[in-house]
């Protein structure tokens, strides 16, 4: 964290010199340790000029997700205000999920570089390179029973579509119930988990991949017709640390409509960006093959599909896919 420090106060002085006795005085640090701190920041792309009398200037920045690059660009009121950053890590869920067990507060965020064991859902996998995508997850305590728990997951795949959109005019579609789609291909993908008691939930875990940077070679070759990123599509590279802050901001005005009104704006919104009805889809719940006709998706998120047969079937968890 002292690196972070370090940098935040060469931002302060950005463009201007900060000397090394006044880091050091500031951070409690010899000025051997204050130079051994610069000299890491350099190694992760930093360009920190050093001149004797001076001190320490900060010339240019790379696109890292360092809590100091974030923080300032960050317009919400709570969300995203505790950063934990990691350069790499096996899974942003599974630290957040601790973190919150041992009693980390809503609104704080994990976030990484690269996932050694990105998590998708059942026991899936994300592909998780560093220094290209993001990968984050926030933790909320909202006071809702356990089964309305999907509409945050639908909470969160609306206000990452609005970040998208708002960044690149894209227009993602949501497919039932996580992924995010650009020209039919996955963009980005949400894993909640959450832990709770038969009436009460503790904690959700929102976890976010998103593929900002990434070039086609760098999804493998089994993936690399399903899947996008927003550079692929846009032909731009993204600002990672901008596009995290957007994301903060729709996802606490998102969930802020969520806990003020409840789920029927959200459901609205969530309908209108999934334009799921009517679709006829094939679903796989629990070890389950449905095929149907999409009709609904009702006040606690589940998939509600009209059979073959003229029944009505809801479904609450799954992976569908669209059928002509
Ligand atoms: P999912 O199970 O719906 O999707 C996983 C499937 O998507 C994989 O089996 C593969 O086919 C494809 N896939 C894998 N990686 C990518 C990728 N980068 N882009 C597009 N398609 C891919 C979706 O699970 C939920 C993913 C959540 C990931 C976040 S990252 C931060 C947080 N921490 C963590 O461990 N997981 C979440």
């Amino acid at each position: 964290m002292n690196d972070d420090e370090v940098l935040r106060l060469l931002k302060e002085r950005s463009p201007g010199f900060v000397s090394g006795e006044a880091i050091s005085r500031h951070l409690q640090l010899t000025r051997t340790a204050v130079w051994k701190r610069v000299k890491i920041l350099r190694g992760l792309g930093y360009v920190i000029e050093a001149l004797p009398r001076l001190g320490y200037r900060l010339t240019q920045s790379p696109d890292l997700l360092l809590p100091s690059e974030i923080i300032p660009l960050l317009r919400t009121k709570w969300m995203g205000k505790k950063i934990h950053y990691f350069n790499t890590i096996d899974s942003t869920n599974s630290t957040a999920y601790q973190l919150a067990l041992k009693g980390a507060k809503e609104g704080e965020v994990v976030i990484a570089e690269s996932q050694e064991k990105g998590r998708g859902r059942l026991g899936r996998q994300w592909v998780s390179p560093p220094f290209l995508n993001l990968y984050l997850s926030v933790i909320l305590r909202p006071k809702i029973p356990p089964h309305q728990a999907t509409l945050i997951t639908l909470m969160a795949a609306v206000a990452t579509a609005d970040a998208i959109k708002k960044y690149t005019r894209l227009t993602p579609s949501i497919k039932w119930p996580n992924d995010l789609l650009l020209r039919k291909r996955k963009v980005a993908g949400l894993l909640n988990e959450i832990h709770s008691e038969t009436d009460r939930i503790h904690f959700v875990i929102l976890g976010m991949g998103i593929n900002l940077n990434m070039d086609e070679e760098g999804f493998p070759k089994e993936i690399r017709a399903r899947a996008t990123s927003l550079k692929r599509e846009t032909g731009r590279p993204v600002s990672r640390k901008a596009f995290v802050s957007l994301l903060l901001e729709e996802l606490e005005r998102w969930y802020g409509i969520f806990l003020r009104d409840g789920g029927s704006p959200l459901l609205k919104a969530w309908k209108a960006r999934a334009q799921i009805e009517g679709k006829r889809v094939r679903v796989r719940s629990f070890g389950e093959v449905l095929t149907g006709r999409a009709v609904d998706v009702d006040s606690d998120g589940a998939l509600i599909l009209m059979m073959g047969d003229g029944k009505r079937k809801r479904v609450v968890a799954g992976d569908i896919e669209y059928r002509r």
